[in-house]
């Protein structure tokens, strides 16, 4: 451990301490002062606990690297605090946080003074506020349809970047709107951020342009990032914006480099020289963007509060598809001159503000720990939470991943954590609340049996999972393992979900898949909720499923570590089951992508008699394989098709096919699909918002194809 880190940990453990006695002032001189709100002891003593505090939050955020509350539970500290002051005006001081204009910098890095302050934006989260925005700008401008530059919300850091006749002398972060860190050497290490200014069409360059921007990391980026770290065993990234302040805030500029970060402007600061617009900012952002540096593809125009609440709907919708985070959208007026009337407030110009999404970060209560047990038998730990309101949906479940995660978080069951749900990503626990941590939190402790049929529980020494040892004869295995077999990619029973599977297992109706072909109407409709139509659909979905691909059945048996690809692969290998049955782990290893762990994986499962079993019988009940169907049609192709023995790449989201389809028709006709861009890629598929993967493909010369252009290839 470094000094840095050793330091860091210590203080940590020392706030914590300290911030536990300081929620217990907070609470009781809140109470006080709900009796008596003039008592002036009380209110000193909140106000110097809330500095206390939201120092601390500070401290740990900005110097330790740790955050250690949501923003929005700082910001309604923040916002207690000011409210206090703005009652109290003789309590203000000047070590009052509400009187910095920004976080506190860092000592790590040498200080910029900016050359114009780096301001602060006015947030606000409900319809109502924006309109009132809207009004307030017209009394005061005397208009009734303002024009506004409308952009996301990038959700990174901001950074402002000073070219002296073109060339990139400095960058500096923003810090407390005065003076930034230093990280020049880091931001040149970004590939997006041009080190000479492009010419224009005018052909002129300023004599001083002070752009200002936002550093982030790109969601694709960053998932690889953390895949790399993890594989690393090095520390994991809790979202883009933490990566990317981690990546810029490095001593060493060759650990930067590494890391793939990218660069969006959103306005100047400082500048000189000709032609530089001064009429409206999206003159200026036209300006910024002809000299080579990055504008958001999303940047429009639009007029008064309807434009404006039409804008965040567009881009809320969107968000799921855009490259990188935000956290809302930003408004500003256009017009330079009327920008210049309405002038600033305190921290923030008086005619921009950032409409922020919900919070999709909250605090909730740890009420316990569950198990579930999955078709592997991994015992998965599952937080069972106090129902929240996060990222548009009521949580009441997360996952905590496996044993170490829950050490690694120093989870325990009581605790408040920190619980995040962006988009339709399965909720997380992000981490614990220390300071709010009761006396009576107890650890966790992974049972040492499965919970469901009290088979012994085992972690192999190079796992990270516990799994249980009870094989098919646990019911949660049984039922996981015919869910799988029945799943779309599988032998894709139709109308057989879950709770089916889990109905027909507990009556004892199902113990294998093939005991699926033996139901009939009887036996179907002496379930619950379960009547003839419904059998009936049933039955049918079964007799269809009865002829899948080698490979849709290889699949579908759950072969541990075989997944889609693997068994694609195995089917285009042997064509036929029998020999797949019989191959030995040599032979396993000669096909691509299936290493020793894999082969060993297939062996073992074809030795188990129980399996064997299950086999046999799915024959005996009527399954027939279309085995050299896949073969046939790779033969078929050979010649013809540019697809067979090509390598595809997808980025984005395409407009009318899911990434299952796609790799399923290149797969099909010969091409194979991988994750990442490199010299032996043939094609690139670009969807809407594609990733880095786009730019590399561009940099390797990897030729591009859209959907459309896809299609074509696949037709012809
Ligand atoms: O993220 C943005 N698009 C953005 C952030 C745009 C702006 O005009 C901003 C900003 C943060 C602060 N302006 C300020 C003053």
């Amino acid at each position: 451990m470094g000094i840095l880190e050793k330091i860091s940990q210590n203080s940590r453990t020392e706030l914590i301490r300290s911030l536990k006695f300081f929620h217990k002032i907070l609470e009781e001189t809140r109470e006080g002062l709900k009796e008596d709100p003039s008592d002036k002891k009380l209110q000193v003593i909140l106000l110097e606990t809330l500095i206390k505090i939201i120092e601390s939050h500070n401290y740990m955020y900005s110097v330790l690297d740790a955050p250690s509350i949501p923003d929005a539970e700082y910001d309604k500290l923040f916002l207690e605090l000011q409210k206090l002051e703005l009652r109290c005006p003789d309590l203000v001081t000047a070590h009052s946080p509400t009187q910095r204009v920004g976080a506190t910098s860092l000592v790590k890095f040498p200080q910029i003074t900016h050359r114009l302050p780096m301001l602060s934006l006015s947030n606000e989260f409900d319809m109502a506020s924006v309109e009132a925005f809207d009004r307030r700008l017209g009394e005061k401008l005397g208009t009734d349809n303002i024009e506004y530059e409308v952009e996301p919300k990038f959700d990174g850091l901001a950074v402002s970047l000073c070219y002296e006749n073109g060339f990139f002398i400095a960058g500096a972060t923003r810090g407390d709107g005065e003076t930034g860190e230093d990280v020049t050497s880091n931001l040149r290490t970004i590939k997006s951020i041009p080190l000479r200014l492009h010419a224009n069409s005018q052909n002129n360059i300023p004599a001083l342009l002070e752009i200002r921007g936002e550093v982030l990391m790109l969601k694709e980026d960053f998932r690889e990032l953390n895949q790399k770290q993890r594989k690393k065993n090095e520390k994991v990234f809790v979202n883009p914006r933490n990566a990317a302040a981690g990546s810029l805030r490095q001593l060493d500029p060759k650990i930067t480099a590494t890391r793939r970060l990218t660069f969006f402007a959103y306005g100047i600061g400082d500048s000189r020289g000709e032609g530089i617009p001064r009429d409206t900012h999206s003159n200026v952002m036209k300006y910024i963007a002809a000299h080579g540096l990055p504008i958001a593809k999303e940047c429009d125009l639009v007029c008064s509060s309807a434009g404006l609440l039409a804008y965040y709907k567009k881009i809320e919708d969107s968000r799921e598809q855009l490259p990188y985070d935000i956290d809302g959208v930003v408004y500003k007026v256009n017009d330079l001159a009327q920008q210049e009337k309405l002038g600033f407030i305190s921290r923030a110009p008086r005619f921009a503000l950032a409409h922020k999404f919900p919070a999709q970060e909250v605090i909730t209560e740890l009420l316990g720990i569950d198990i579930q047990v999955g078709r592997t038998g991994a015992l998965t730990p599952v937080a069972k939470l106090k129902p929240v309101f996060v990222g548009g949906a009521t949580v009441t479940q997360a996952t905590l991943h496996n044993e170490d995660e829950i050490k690694r978080k120093n989870v325990m069951i009581g605790d408040s954590v920190i619980v995040r749900r962006a988009g339709d990503v399965i909720p997380e626990v992000v981490g614990v609340v220390m300071e709010r941590r009761p006396d009576n939190a107890y650890q966790f402790i992974m049972p040492d049996q499965c919970p469901e049929c009290g088979a012994k529980a085992v972690r192999m020494s190079n796992e990270a999972v516990v799994k249980c040892s009870g094989g098919l004869l646990c019911p949660a295995q049984k039922k996981q393992a015919i869910i799988h077999f029945a799943s779309r990619r599988g032998m894709y029973i139709e109308g057989l979900g879950d709770k089916l599977v889990e109905q027909l297992v507990d009556a004892g109706l199902v113990r294998t898949s093939a005991d699926l072909y033996l139901l009939d109407e009887d036996k179907l409709i002496s379930l619950p909720r379960m009547g003839k139509k419904s059998a009936g659909n049933l039955l049918e979905s079964l007799r269809k499923s009865k002829n899948p691909t080698l490979a849709q059945f290889i699949y579908a048996l759950g072969v541990p570590n075989v997944g889609v690809t693997t068994a694609r692969e195995l089917a285009r290998y042997f064509n036929n089951f029998s020999s797949l049955e019989k191959a030995d782990v040599e032979t396993l290893q000669k096909i691509p992508d299936v290493g020793l762990i894999v082969a060993q994986s297939i062996t073992e499962f074809f030795i188990e008699n129980h399996n064997i079993d299950v086999v046999r019988k799915l024959f005996s009940v009527g399954i027939e394989l279309i085995e050299n169907l896949d073969a046939q049609k790779t033969q078929d192709n050979n010649n013809t098709s540019l697809i067979n023995g090509s390598t595809f790449v997808l980025t984005g989201t395409l407009p009318n096919l899911s990434r299952e389809i796609v790799t399923e028709k290149i797969e099909n006709m010969g091409g194979k699909v991988t994750s990442s861009i490199s010299k032996k890629t043939n094609y690139l598929v670009a969807g809407n918002a594609p990733g880095s993967k786009y730019e590399k493909a561009r940099d390797l010369g990897v030729t591009i194809l859209n959907e459309g252009e896809l299609l074509e290839l696949i037709q012809n």
